[in-house]
């Protein structure tokens, strides 16, 4: 897979109309927890768990294609979450857990942290989502 294709992967669930209580489509929106405008990797992991606790509506701990009403799964925005669960479900079992969701590699952060230092500044952040628009209009 190319890099462009894992971010395409990465952001591709905050696509789905499910999460439209989420601020846009930016997997940063939520992450600078001590808001000193800085998203270290720790920063990153606890909101990653948090987006899980939002996206498992139904509280079993795990996030499944049936979790989603029929509705909010029309079209790309199916497929993209559906790629988003086969690309951390480690015992393919069809269903996200937790722990599966966190183990998986923070792809959109490997991705924003230009110099790789392991902290997202606020120009990395602008520079990774000026990429994911291109991203989209180049699929439109
Ligand atoms: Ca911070
Ligand atoms: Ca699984
Ligand atoms: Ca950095």
């Amino acid at each position: 897979m190319t890099r462009l294709t894992l971010l395409a992967l990465s952001f591709a669930v905050l696509a789905t109309p499910a999460l439209a209580q989420m601020r846009g489509q930016d997997p940063f929106a939520d992450a600078d927890i001590n808001r000193d405008g800085q998203i270290t990797l720790a920063e990153f992991q606890a909101s990653r768990a948090a987006r899980f606790d939002r996206l498992d509506r139904d509280r079993d701990g795990v996030i499944r294609m049936q979790d989603f009403p029929r509705i909010a799964l029309r079209g790309d925005r199916g497929a993209d979450l559906e790629r988003m669960i086969s690309a951390a479900d480690r015992n393919r079992d069809g269903a996200l857990t937790r722990p599966e969701m966190l183990a998986s590699p923070p792809v959109a952060f490997a991705m924003a942290d230009a110099n790789d230092d392991g902290v997202l500044t606020a120009a990395e952040r602008d520079a990774a989502r000026a990429r994911l628009q291109e991203m989209r209009s180049a699929r439109r």
